[in-house]
C-alpha cells in the first residue's frame, strides 16, 4: 500500500462509493474499522442508521480514494441504507461463515441490489469471521461457488485478525477503476494494466461527463 491510512487530505485520482451490505452481526462495521483505521472491538455496537469512513490507496499508480458506506443489517433501517445503493459504485456483500442463515441470506441482499442499484455496479462477496473455525456454518468451497454463480470474485476475511482484508478492497477498487476508465481504448487501459502513466485528467474530463465520482 503507497499511501498512509491518514492521507485522506491529499489530493486523489478517484473517488468510489462503496457499500457493505449484509445480515446483522456478520461484521460490516468492524471490516471498515479494520481497513480505515486498523482497528476492531469485540464489543458488538449493532449500526444506526448509516456511517462512513474514507482511504485512499495506490491501485495501478493512481490514488484511488474508497468512501466505504456502513450499512446496518438491522430490517428496520433497510430504507435508509436502500438510497445509498444508486449512487455506489461497488457493493461488498458479506455474512459470517459461523452462521448459515447469513450466508442463505445473501441472494436475498443480490435481489435488492438488482432492484435498486446501479447495472453495472461492482459486486464482490465476502466470508467474514474466518478465524473462527469451530463451528464454521459455511465451507469455503459454497462460498466460492455462489461467488462463481454471480460472477463476483470471493474472499474470506476476519476483521479481528486482519487477514485479507486490504486484498479485498484493493480487488473491489481496481475492478471500479477498470470499469470506469472502460471508455478508454484498449491500447490505453493494457497500459494502465500494466502500471504506465496515463494522463488522468485528460481522460478523466470525457469520463466524468458520464459518472461523476472523480474527485
Ligand atoms: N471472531 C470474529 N469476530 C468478529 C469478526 N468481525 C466482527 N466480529 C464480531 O462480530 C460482532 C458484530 O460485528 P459488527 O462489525 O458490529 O457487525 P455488523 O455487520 O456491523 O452488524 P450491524 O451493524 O448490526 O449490521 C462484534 O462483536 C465483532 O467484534 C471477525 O472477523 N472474527
Ligand atoms: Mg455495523
Amino acid at each position: 500500500m503507497a499511501y498512509k491510512k491518514n492521507s485522506n487530505i491529499e489530493p486523489c485520482d478517484y473517488m468510489f462509493k462503496v457499500l457493505l451490505l449484509g445480515d446483522a452481526g456478520v461484521g460490516k462495521t468492524s471490516l471498515m474499522w479494520r481497513f480505515s483505521d486498523d482497528m476492531f472491538n469485540h464489543t458488538y455496537i449493532s449500526t444506526i442508521g448509516i456511517d462512513f469512513k474514507l482511504r485512499t490507496i495506490d491501485v495501478q499508480g493512481k490514488k484511488v480514494r474508497l468512501q466505504i458506506w456502513d450499512t446496518a443489517g438491522q430490517e428496520r433501517f433497510h430504507a435508509i441504507s436502500v438510497s445509498y445503493y444508486r449512487t455506489a459504485s461497488g457493493i461488498m456483500l458479506i455474512y459470517d461463515i459461523s452462521r448459515r442463515r447469513s450466508f442463505e441470506n445473501i441472494a436475498k441482499w443480490l435481489r435488492k441490489i438488482d432492484e435498486h442499484a446501479k447495472e453495472d455496479v461492482t459486486k464482490l462477496l465476502i466470508g467474514n469471521k474466518c478465524d473462527i473455525q469451530h463451528p464454521r456454518a459455511v465451507k469455503r468451497e459454497e462460498g466460492e461457488q455462489l461467488a462463481d454463480e454471480y460472477d463476483m470474485p470471493f474472499f474470506e476475511t476476519s476483521a479481528k485478525e486482519n487477514e485479507s482484508i486490504d486484498e479485498a478492497f484493493e480487488s473491489v477498487a481496481k475492478e471500479m477503476l477498470f470499469k470506469f476508465v472502460s471508455g478508454w481504448s484498449a491500447k490505453e487501459q493494457e497500459r494502465v494494466t500494466n502500471g504506465a502513466v496515463v494522463d488522468i485528467k485528460k481522460k478523466s474530463r470525457f469520463v466524468r461527463k458520464k459518472e461523476k465520482t472523480c474527485c
